[in-house]
Formats: structure tokens, C-alpha cells, sequence
């Protein structure tokens, strides 16, 4: 770790809980899993309360940047991680070492500020380029030539840890974002966007953003025999279900 990293200082909002007493009670349950959700959490991990509950898990986060990585067109060579939260999957991208660069997006300034340490404490910071804004916005005014050659990935809000009291999850009124309008906005950017999304997602919603006779992968990622979430991979990606 650098001394910046070091001297830096947290806004109010952001924490690093080192005891279950400090903790909230409605995300002790994530604080308890702290080391499968960041390996590195004792060396200082920021989150702020409410990016507890998005955060990818570490293992399920590497697993996705490492089938992202084999199964992505060789032409790609930049991944856009549209909703980087805390930092989780983006520092998993970064790690991967398959892209020139990892373009990672977040709108909550405090959260953006966790994702850029909890980068520095993983060693890949400087690998990392960072965008503070509406994913949406950014995507159109400061990206948008380096659609052709990048991947889009997108783990958005889901509404809440309400979405598992429904057996099949309706993607079309998801909140903030509806399938609708995430893969209207990304397809207008890329023709290769892999989405996280709930576990009980209906996959037949997913399957009308398929064109024609092409295929889509939806692959469950677990942990401890229990899906944590799936992914959709929309475009070229060679087959994630053969690994
Ligand atoms: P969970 O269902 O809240 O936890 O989230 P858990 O421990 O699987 O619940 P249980 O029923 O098994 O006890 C499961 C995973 O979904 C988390 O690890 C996050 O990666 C992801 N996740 C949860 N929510 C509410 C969101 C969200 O709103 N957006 C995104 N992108 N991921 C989420």
C-alpha cells in the first residue's frame, strides 16, 4: 500500500467496521461474510452502508473477469464496467490482466471513493480509469468511440434486497433500470454487454434481447452450492459454459 493510501481520508458516509457492535444491523449479515466479499478487508476496505448489499463477492467476482476474459472477442481489449459500486468486480477486471484498460463508472461520489481505494489496497489503481457520473451519460459523451472495442459490462441496482421474495424476478420493472433500457442504452454503445442480474431472473425476458438465431449464455455463478447470481452474455463470447 502507498502512503497516500494511507494518510487518506474517509468522507463521513464511509466506513471500515472492525467490530459487529459499530455495525448496522441490517448489513451484519454481509459484515459477517466480510472476507468472502473482500479477501483484503482487514487491510482497510471502505464500503459505504448501503454498498454492502451490491457487492460482488470476490471469488464470484473473479470468476466472471476470468470467463469475461477467455470467452471476450480478441479484438476487445478495453472492459467498461458500467456500475462499479464499491469496486468489486472492477478490481477483478483490472486483475484479470486482459484489458489495455478497465473504464469503471459510478455515480454516488462517496461510493466512487471506496471503489478507488479498495483499488489501491488490491495493487491496481493505476490500471484503472475512473468516471464519476450516470453510466448512461458517460457511455454517450465520453466513451462512445471505444464502443467497437470494448465490453460492456453492467451489475445495476436491482431494487433492493426485496428482489428475492419473488419466484421469478420481472426484469421489465426493475428499478432503476428495466432490461429495456439498459440493453437499449448499451447496444447503442456495444454489441458486447454482460449483465448481473438476480438469480430468479426470467430468462424469457432475457431471451427477447436476443437477435434472430443468435445465442445468449445465462450462467448461474454460486457459492457453497447455492446460486449467488447469473449472468447474461450478449454477443460473441466463445462459450462460457464449456469452462
Ligand atoms: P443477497 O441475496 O442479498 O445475499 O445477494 P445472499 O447472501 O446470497 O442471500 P441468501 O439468500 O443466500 O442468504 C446475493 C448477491 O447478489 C450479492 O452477493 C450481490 O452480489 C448481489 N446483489 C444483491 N443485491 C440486492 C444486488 C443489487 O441490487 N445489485 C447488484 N448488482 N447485485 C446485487
Amino acid at each position: 500500500m502507498s502512503e497516500d493510501h494511507i494518510s487518506e481520508e474517509a468522507p463521513p458516509e464511509v466506513h471500515h467496521y472492525n467490530e459487529i457492535g459499530e455495525v448496522p444491523w441490517d448489513i451484519q449479515n454481509y459484515w459477517a461474510q466480510r472476507y468472502r466479499i473482500f479477501s483484503k478487508y482487514d487491510e482497510g476496505v471502505w464500503l459505504t452502508d448501503d454498498a454492502w448489499f451490491g457487492v460482488t463477492p470476490e471469488p464470484v467476482a473473479n470468476k466472471i473477469a476470468d470467463h469475461i476474459a477467455k470467452y471476450a472477442p480478441e479484438g476487445r481489449s478495453i472492459l467498461v464496467d458500467a456500475f462499479a459500486g464499491a469496486g468489486g468486480n472492477t478490481i477483478a477486471f483490472a486483475l484479470s490482466g486482459r484489458w489495455k484498460r478497465v473504464y469503471a463508472i459510478e455515480k454516488n461520489p462517496a461510493v466512487l471513493k471506496c471503489a478507488k481505494h479498495n483499488a489501491k489496497i488490491y495493487g491496481v489503481d493505476h490500471k484503472i480509469t475512473w468516471f464519476e457520473g450516470d453510466c448512461f451519460d458517460v457511455i454517450k459523451n465520453q466513451l462512445k468511440v471505444l464502443g467497437p472495442y470494448s465490453v460492456l459490462f453492467a451489475s445495476p441496482p436491482w431494487g433492493g434486497p426485496g428482489y428475492r421474495y419473488d419466484e421469478i424476478f420481472d426484469l421489465s420493472t426493475m428499478e432503476p433500470y428495466s432490461i429495456n433500457t439498459l440493453f437499449t442504452e448499451y447496444s447503442m454503445f456495444t454489441d458486447q454487454i454482460v449483465l448481473y442480474l438476480p438469480r430468479t431472473s426470467d430468462v424469457r425476458q432475457l431471451a427477447k434481447y436476443v437477435k434472430g438465431t443468435e445465442q445468449a449464455t445465462v450462467m448461474h455463478y454460486c457459492m457453497e452450492g447455492a446460486s449467488k447470481a447469473l449472468c447474461v452474455y450478449y454477443g460473441d463470447f466463445r462459450g462460457p459454459s464449456t469452462d
